[in-house]
């Protein structure tokens, strides 16, 4: 204890006082990038996987919570620390909520994000009308603790497809994705707005008394 920087855990009076810290269970940049902004105002530390020994994560199947529970867990039992996954998708009306928790799939291995957004335009060349391009963006995060410990959340944003791709901000599908009640794309929007309307966000809110429990790290 000490020695660990202003941030770092120390002794105040005798009580450990400082921050918990949990792993991001992702692979993705975005979310990662988003799981950092989301969780800045709690007392925890949000940590990458990239100076740890590589975990092997289980094949995701078609339910966003096991695929959570599945990543969380993956990480929390290699590590013997906490670990947050987040699995989340694009549900869209006109192809019956396809491709959901298959998202990070859609097209194929070979695609990229922008290849699955063009897909995904394309796909829906035939739903001109507002009402068809319907969609929504979910999430489920999953807390997992070294023994065993269990939290989930979920969160949605509702919005529709666009016609074209607009913005360069955020990731995956959020150049085509416009929120309910908002004009631009999520890309447009960008990260501040991005974080106060989105699924992670929703998700995250309800999953931050779960979250404060993160006992204080002390090593
Ligand atoms: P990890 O499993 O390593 O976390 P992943 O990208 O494979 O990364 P998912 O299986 O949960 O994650 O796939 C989610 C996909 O849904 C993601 O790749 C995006 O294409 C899309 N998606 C999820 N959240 C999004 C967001 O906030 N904005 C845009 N697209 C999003």
């Amino acid at each position: 204890i000490g020695g660990n920087g202003p941030e770092g855990p120390r002794l105040d009076d005798g009580v450990l006082v400082g921050r918990g810290r949990v792993f991001a269970a992702t692979s993705n940049p975005g979310k990662f990038e988003e799981f950092r902004s989301l969780l800045a105002g709690l007392s925890v530390e949000v940590l990458s996987l990239a100076d740890q020994p590589p975990v092997v994560f289980p094949e995701e199947g078609t339910e966003y919570e096991a695929n959570a529970v599945a990543k969380a867990r993956a990480v929390a039992e290699a590590l013997g620390e906490w670990a947050l996954a987040d699995d989340s998708g694009l549900e869209v009306d006109a192809l019956g909520g396809a491709p959901g928790p298959l998202s990070a799939r859609y097209g194929g291995p070979g695609l990229d994000d922008s290849g699955r957004v063009v897909r995904l335009l394309g796909a829906l060349e035939d739903f001109p009308q507002a009402q068809a391009r319907g969609a929504r963006f979910v999430c489920v995060v999953a807390l997992v603790g070294p023994g065993g410990e269990q939290a989930i959340a979920r969160g949605e944003c509702a919005g529709r497809i666009l016609a074209s791709v607009r913005g360069d901000e955020g990731f995956g599908y959020d150049p085509v994705f416009q929120p309910q009640g908002f004009e631009g794309s999520m890309a447009e929007l960008g990260p501040e707005v991005k974080d106060q309307i989105s699924h992670r966000a929703r998700a995250f809110a309800e999953l931050a008394p779960a979250l404060a429990e993160i006992p204080v790290a002390s090593d």
